[in-house]
Order: structure tokens, then sequence, then C-alpha cells
């Protein structure tokens, strides 16, 4: 498509609305229109500003190491004298040692906290992790090699402090990523068998066969999700067969294959069986055996061609009225109110002053967030994005998804300005290492402000003796900044906002589009979600977001308060009429020990975190409350064999414990295929530590119970898989804070010396803009390796 270039003109809409200054409305709108022309009013245009430069006031210490310190790192490792003995990743095969991945190590908070006091930058380590197949005992095991930048004091050793699953960072090769080497060595088994019933498939769905991935003859493509063990002691792979494509989630057929493939040694693999309508057959014999006696027949044929699963415009829908014009967009449309230190990743705006991290891991992260200069939180960041699904069939009731496993932070990918993220943002990048490169995904962070599309306060106080019929109005504009990144994880592209606002409250949203994992369509599985289309049903599962907020409210040591709602048989003297009757009050108390806990029931309890040292001008401790947004919920179940020990962090909506050094993440990356004997065990934090007047650190959980729909075609939808959360100031300041923002109008009737009232505006020296914004067609960045 053509660059398009659109003016818009607030001048022209303006004065484009007819009539006289009769209403008061109108007599706003031709004030509105007279304060263009005295005041300041800005003719640049709107949109092509850069944020204005901070200068952070210390050191990004969350940054991840440099590229440089990565190729030392991979260098090291890699010396013979090491002697770990590792093989090139790109030609490893699952009985070598070579590196998964490098990163950071996370950063202890206790030398954070000795650096801002004014003591040495905290040391900084890269967290090495080795598939180490070619062991005795074959494992994966994390290790920290440091203090960086490599030098003759630079050591390896175990990363074991993170894990409490009592190996550290060691993971039997069972349960280990079931990365590219052991998917290949599982192949030739999935070949051979598939290979042996091509007349079978061919027969049953549409002439789809398959003889090994790589075979030209092969349109069916095979995928089996996690855990792919239990405990480490086994390991096997339930594989689901789709039509091949672009869109090939939605595109399952009613075929599975269950395979053993526990060990190194792939002669060892076996078929544990077949499944297809509803039925199991352990072997080849058993299974043709049904085939030849025309049992097997399907009842629904997936679609050939899957252009219904794109997220393209459908010409055979038809058009809506009006929609060829232009949608409204949100415009900075004053510049830019807020500032950045693009090399520290420092952010201000509007009285809020914060850092980012990134993580190829979890993605990004926010630390140290003071709001006018009073820390809020030492850190809020990503945790987990569980998703686990349901269903009378293998693939479904074997999927628990843990998408640290995937490197979710990888996934953050170029954002499409003006449609991920309103005209104007600011774009930052978002780098990784792989091997000794550092791969760089561009504009995959988005930073805006943008209207709230509602007053952050208003009042029209009645009366007065005017014409108008009120004494006064008062109006603040609604505003906020939003950090964005969206990570495509496969199917789903998970959209996770931060968002600032500027009554001090902070907002975490995230929201799920893309593909479903979906399901053939069997008639008689009800239970488990609705056909969504000709061979295909949308299966039933929870998506289960967590999070970790370390609040230190004017300082590290913090209370969490509950105020819960309770019904008291109350008498008061001045009423005896009613005898005993009922009020409600607040019973307020302080959670005392580390605990796991849910929202109440009917929301009837307040959770304010706060300081019990640090009060306002009206003596009550300065906090912020957790308030419950949309859909926070927890997994609906716990005692599933596939999720059983290894994710306690998804089991309720909320839990605190006290902050520790060795506890920085509620899950690990390669637990999913530990559920009976997890890496992390997140219960385990909760062992009786007391989290009043302490370091405390809240975890929270945001997500959907996905209750599929028709509407999921061809993607979800983010209007309406949904969560949120907020934290809010309570009693943290003295009064509301919107008494020192400019952008308002307060307007009073005022009577002339003729004796008629005019509206007299107040704009604070803000005065609305002219502009005229020039937008041009966004174009889409690329991956790129940086080879410094
Ligand atoms: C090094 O690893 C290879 C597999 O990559 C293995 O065959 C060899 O025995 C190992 N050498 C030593 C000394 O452990
Ligand atoms: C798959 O390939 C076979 C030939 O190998 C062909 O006969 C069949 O039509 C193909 N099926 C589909 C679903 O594309
Ligand atoms: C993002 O990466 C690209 C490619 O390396 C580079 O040109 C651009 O300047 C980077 N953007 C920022 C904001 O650093
Ligand atoms: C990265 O490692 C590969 C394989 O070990 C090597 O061939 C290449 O030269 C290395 N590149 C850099 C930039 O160190
Ligand atoms: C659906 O019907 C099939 C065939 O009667 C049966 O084998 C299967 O168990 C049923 N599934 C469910 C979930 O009821
Ligand atoms: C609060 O003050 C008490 C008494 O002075 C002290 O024992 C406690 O450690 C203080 N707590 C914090 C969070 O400063
Ligand atoms: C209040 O007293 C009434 C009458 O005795 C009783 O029915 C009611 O349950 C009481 N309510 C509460 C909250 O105790
Ligand atoms: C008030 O809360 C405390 C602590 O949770 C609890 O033990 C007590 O029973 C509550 N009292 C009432 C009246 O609900
Ligand atoms: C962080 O603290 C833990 C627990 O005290 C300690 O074992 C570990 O060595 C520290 N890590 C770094 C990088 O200093
Ligand atoms: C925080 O509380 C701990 C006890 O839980 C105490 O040892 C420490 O001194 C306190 N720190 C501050 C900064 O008040
Ligand atoms: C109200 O009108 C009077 C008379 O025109 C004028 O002197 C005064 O400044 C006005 N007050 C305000 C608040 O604009
Ligand atoms: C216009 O800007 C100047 C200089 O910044 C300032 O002194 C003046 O008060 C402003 N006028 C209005 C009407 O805002
Ligand atoms: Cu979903």
């Amino acid at each position: 498509m053509r660059p398009s270039f659109v003016t818009l003109s607030i001048a022209a809409a303006v004065a484009a609305l007819p009539g006289t200054p009769l209403g008061y409305e109108r007599a706003l709108l031709k004030r509105a229109l007279e304060q263009r022309t005295d005041g300041n009013s800005s003719t640049a245009s709107c949109l092509g500003d850069v944020a204005e430069t901070a200068t952070a006031p210390y050191t990004n210490v969350w940054a991840q190491i440099s590229a440089e310190d990565n190729r030392a790192v991979w260098d090291f490792v890699h010396d013979p004298a090491l002697g770990l003995n590792l093989t090139d990743p790109e030609e490893a095969t699952q009985t070598d040692n070579y590196v998964y991945f490098i990163d950071t190590v996370p950063v202890n908070k206790t030398d954070v906290l000795a650096y801002k006091a004014g003591g040495p930058p905290p040391p900084k380590y890269a967290r090495v992790i080795l598939f180490q197949g070619g062991k005795a005992d074959p494992d994966s095991q994390e290790y920290m090699v440091g203090p960086l930048p490599v030098s003759t004091t630079t050591t390896i050793q175990p990363l074991d402090y993170l894990y409490n699953g009592g190996q550290g960072g060691r993971v039997p090769f069972n349960a280990r990523v079931f990365d590219g080497p052991r998917s290949a060595a599982t192949e030739p088994l999935i070949a051979e068998t598939m290979s042996s019933i091509a007349d079978i498939t061919a027969a049953l769905f549409q002439g789809s066969v398959y003889y090994g991935s790589e075979d030209e003859r092969t349109n069916l493509s095979a995928t089996s999700g996690t855990p792919q063990s239990f405990d480490g002691t086994q390991s096997f792979r339930s594989i689901l067969f789709r039509l091949p494509g672009v869109a090939s989630y939605l595109t399952p057929i009613d075929f599975y294959l269950l395979i053993d493939c526990t060990g190194t040694d792939s002669s060892l693999y076996f078929l544990k069986g077949f499944v297809t309508k509803e039925r199991f057959f352990e072997t080849e014999v058993e299974l043709r055996a049904a085939f030849d006696a025309g049992e097997l027949v399907q009842d629904y044929q997936q679609t050939l061609d899957a252009d219904w699963a794109l997220v393209n415009h459908k010409d055979d829908m038809g058009q809506r009225d009006l929609e060829d014009r232009f949608a409204p967009s949100s415009i900075e449309l004053g510049g830019k109110r807020y500032k950045v230190d693009p090399e520290a990743q420092y952010i201000e705006y509007m009285g809020f002053t914060f850092y980012l991290s990134f993580s190829r891991t979890t993605g990004i992260s926010i630390h140290d967030v003071k709001y006018k200069g009073d820390t809020v939180l030492f850190e809020l960041s990503l945790q987990e994005a569980l998703a686990q699904y349901g269903g009378n069939q293998p693939k479904a009731a074997n999927t628990v998804y843990h998408d640290t496993y995937y490197s979710l932070g990888t996934d953050m990918g170029t954002l499409l300005e003006g449609y991920d993220c309103p005209f104007g943002s600011t774009f930052w990048n978002v780098s990784y290492h792989e091997a000794n490169t550092t791969v760089t995904n561009t504009d995959s962070i988005c930073i805006f402000e943008h209207d709230m599309n509602f007053p952050l306060a208003r009042h029209r106080t009645g009366g007065g003796s005017s014409d108008y019929g009120f004494a006064n109005l008062g109006v603040v504009k609604g505003a906020a900044l939003t950090v964005r990144a969206i990570a495509t994880i496969g199917n789903y592209d998970y959209m996770f906002d931060y968002s600032f606002h500027l009554d001090g409250s902070i907002e975490v949203a995230v929201r799920a589009s893309g593909y479903l994992q979906s399901s053939p369509y069997y008639a008689n599985q009800t239970s488990w979600g609705p056909r969504i289309h000709d061979a295909t049903m949308g299966s039933l599962h929870d998506h289960i977001i967590n999070y970790k907020a370390d609040f230190d409210i004017v300082g590290v040591n913090n209370s969490l308060q509950v105020s819960e709602l309770v019904v008291a048989n109350v008498t008061q003297p001045w009423f005896p009429e009613l005898g005993t009757f009922e009020q409600m009050k607040m019973n307020v108390s302080y959670k005392a020990e580390e605990e796991q806990f849910d929202w109440a029931p009917n929301n009837q309890a307040m959770y304010v975190v706060l300081n019990k040292n640090e009060t306002n001008k009206w003596d009550q401790p300065r906090g912020y409350r957790i308030v419950p947004g949309r859909s926070d919920i927890h997994l609906s179940i716990a005692n599933s064999p596939w999720s059983r020990d290894n994710a306690a962090f998804v089991k309720s909506h909320l839990a605190v414990t006290q902050q520790h050094d060795n506890e920085p993440f509620s899950n690990s990356i390669q637990n999913v295929n530990l559920p009976w004997a997890p890496q992390q065990d997140f219960a385990e934090f909760f062992d009786g530590e007391s989290v009043d007047d302490t370091d405390l650190v809240v975890w929270f959980n945001l997500g959907m119970h996905h209750f599929t729909r028709a509407e999921d075609v061809p993607v979800t939808l983010y209007s309406e898989a949904y969560a949120s959360i907020v934290f809010a100031p309570q009693n943290f300041n003295d009064q509301a804070q919107d008494g020192d923002l400019l952008n308002r109008r307060w307007i009073v009737p005022n009577k002339t010396a003729t004796g008629e009232y005019v509206l007299e505006f107040e704009n604070y020296g803000v005065p609305l803009p002219t502009c005229a914004v020039q937008f041009s067609e966004p174009v889409l960045g690329i991956e790129v390796d940086v080879t410094t």
C-alpha cells in the first residue's frame, strides 16, 4: 500500500460546529474556539517529536549482560581447559553437551539497596544453561559465570540457590527442554510408525500422510505439548497431527500417536499407542483391525483451504456503513509529556520515575517505581504465563504450558505503529543472546501517553444565581502512560501493559489474541467446548498469568493490611425503636505470616500494603491498595497430575511472602516437565515467616477462564480476553493528586455590569493546541544479529 497522509485540524473540527452559545455546552465549545487564539498555541507537528531526554539517577543495575560479555562468557565456557566438553549447538545431538542459552543472573536486592546507599555496583553474573546429554548421568545444569566482565577472577559455579526443589539448577535429562536435538531423536520412531499406517491416515484424512517431517510426501504436521515427563524418570510425547499451513492450530485431525522416549538412547524409544474417535489402540494390529472393520470412518473432515483462519479482511462478510473511514486514534497533541533515558531504560512521567529491564525468559520488568519521589515498588514483573487444557483426548488432557519455558521474552516482536500502539509512540528494541551473538527485535516495546477518554475528576456545583444553572464546573483531563509489549508464543499473542496514572495508581493488564489451540470436533464432547468450524472444536482451558510485586512503600519494611467488611449488630440510644440493628463496619487486621489467599467473596475486603511508620498529614499509614480488576482468577484445577506440585503459584489469587534474594522467581523455566518433582516449588515459600513490618513481596494472578466460542475464529479477541489489576494510593498522600494538574478547566458564570452572566474559563496557561498531524504508513522492523 502507498503511504497515505492525513491532516487533522482541531480548529476546523471545532469551527464546524453550528449554533450560537445558548446552553452551556455550546458556550464551552465557543470558548474553546476562542482559546485557540489567546494562548501560546503550538504549531508544531503533534507526531514528529521524540521524547525529551532524562538522565537516570543511577546505572540500570537490572540491565542484561552486554553482547560483549555474552561473547566472552561463550568463549570462557568453550575453553577446552575448563573441561566442559561442549559441542556447537548447531551440530549437537541430544547425547552431546552444549549451551542452551546464556542470560543474566538476577541481581540481588541486597546488593542493589547497598549500591543505592553508596556502596559498589552489584556484581554482574551470566546465567548459563548447559544441556549435558554427554554425561554418564545426563542432565541440564545451570551455572553462574562471573563476576563480569570476564577476567582472571571469573569463575563458573552451579547456579543452585534460585531453586528449592532439592536438586538446585539441575534438571534430569528426561525433564529438560524438549529442544531440536531431542525432537530429532524421536523423529525416526514417529516416521517409521506413521509410514507403516500411511494407508490408514490417507484413507481417513483426505490423503494425509506422514513419512517424516523432512519427507516431501508428508502433508501432516506433528505437534506435542508439555509436560513430557512427570518427575524426570520418564519421558513421553502425546502427539496430535494437524493439516500443515499457517493456521495449523485450527486444523487438527482426530489422530494421535503416543510414544515413550525415556533416556538418551533413541533405539529404546517405543510406541505406546494410537488414539482416534476416542478409542485407544496399543498396537498397529489393533488399529488396523478397527480400520478394516470400517470403525474409524471420520464424521467430520478438516478444511483443506484455511483462508477462514487468517486475520485478513473477509470479503464474504460484507462491509459496515462508514467503515471505510479511518478510525479514531489517540495522539499526543500537546507534545510528549514524558522523558526517557533510552540508554538506562529509564522513564519519567508526571511524578513517576522507573526503570525497565528485559530478560529472554520473562520479557519486560519494571524497577524502582517512585511517585513524587517516594518509593512504591522495588520490582513489578511477569513470572509465568501458564495455560492448562481439558478434553477427552490425549493432547488437550496432556497440555499445560509454562510460556517462560519457550523463552517468552524472545517472542516479543515488532509492534505496528498506529495499530498495536498509538501513532507517535516511543519504540524501543529488545535484545537477547543466542549462542555467541545478540539478536535484536526492533521496536518491540512501545511507550505512549494516551487519553483515558474520561476525565480524571469533575464536579458541577449546582445552584448559583446564574442563567447557567450552576455555580462552577471543574473538569480535569484524564491521561496515562503505558509501556506495552506483545509476545507471540506459538499460537497466542499476549499483550502486556503497565500503565501509570496521573493520580499515582499503577495498572497491570494482560490481553490474549491469536489462535486457539483447538481440537478436532467431537459431537459428544460438549463439556469441553463448542464446535467452531467444520471439523474444529474450541478446547476449554485456563490462562493464568503470574506476577510479582515487590512493594517498598516509602522504605523496604511494609505490612499487608486487610480491611474486611463485616456486619455488626449495634444499638444506638437515639434509635430506641430499632433495638439491635445491623450495620457494616471494617474489621482491620494485618497478615502475620506468609500466606497464599484468595480475594474475599463479593470483594468484601480491602488489601493495602503500607508502611506502619510512615504517615501522611492525617497520621494515617501511607500505603497502596491492591484493587481487583477484571478477571483476577486462579487455576480451576488443584490436583491435576499434569500440574500437581509445580504450579502452586497459580492456585491462589494472591500470595504474600517475605522477600529473599534466593526467591526472585515463583517458577523455574524448566519446571513444566516436573509436575511431581518440581525444580521450584512455590508452596515452599510459605514457611511461617513474618510479613508484618518487614520486606514483603505480593504475588498475584491475572487470567482468563477461556470458555471458547465461534468468535475465537479466526483469532481470540483482545476486547474479551482481558485481565487487569490496579495498585492505587491509599492514604499515601494527603489528598487526591489532581490538584497540581494544569490540564483542566474551571468555569464560573460571572455577572457583568449589565447584569448578564458570561462564562469565565480558567485554562491555567494550557490552551488548546493547533497542529497538523501527518501520518505515514508504518513500517515493520526486522530481527537483526548484532555482531559487535
Ligand atoms: C565429550 O562429549 C562427547 C559427546 O559430545 C563424548 O562422546 C565424549 O566421550 C566426551 N568426552 C569426555 C572426555 O567426556
Ligand atoms: C497429501 O499428499 C498426498 C500425496 O502424497 C495426496 O494424495 C493428498 O491429496 C494430500 N492430502 C492433503 C490433505 O493435502
Ligand atoms: C533498534 O535497532 C535498530 C537496528 O539495530 C537500530 O537501527 C535502532 O536505532 C534501534 N532503536 C533504538 C531505539 O535503539
Ligand atoms: C561464534 O561461535 C561459532 C561456533 O563456535 C564460531 O564459528 C564463530 O566464529 C563465533 N562468532 C563470534 C563472533 O565469536
Ligand atoms: C463419545 O462417544 C463415543 C462413542 O460412543 C464414546 O466412545 C466416548 O466415550 C464419548 N465421549 C464422551 C466424552 O462422552
Ligand atoms: C518502626 O518503628 C519501630 C519503633 O520505632 C521499629 O521497631 C521498627 O523497626 C520500624 N519499622 C520500620 C518499617 O521502619
Ligand atoms: C443480628 O441480630 C439478629 C437478631 O438477633 C440476628 O438475626 C442476626 O443474625 C444478627 N446479625 C449478625 C451479623 O450477627
Ligand atoms: C476480624 O478479623 C480477624 C482476623 O482475620 C478475625 O480473627 C476476627 O474473627 C474478625 N472479626 C470479625 C468480627 O469478623
Ligand atoms: C545472591 O544472594 C544469594 C542468597 O543470599 C547468594 O547465594 C548468591 O550468591 C547471591 N548472588 C549474587 C549474584 O551475588
Ligand atoms: C526492616 O525490618 C527488619 C526486621 O524485619 C529490620 O531488621 C530492619 O532493620 C528493618 N529495615 C529498615 C530499613 O527499617
Ligand atoms: C467578573 O466580571 C467583572 C465585571 O465584568 C470583572 O471585573 C471580573 O474580573 C470578572 N471576574 C472573573 C473571575 O472573571
Ligand atoms: C505564554 O508563554 C509565555 C512564555 O512561556 C508565558 O510567560 C505566558 O504566560 C504564556 N501565556 C499564556 C496565555 O499561557
Ligand atoms: Cu485461550
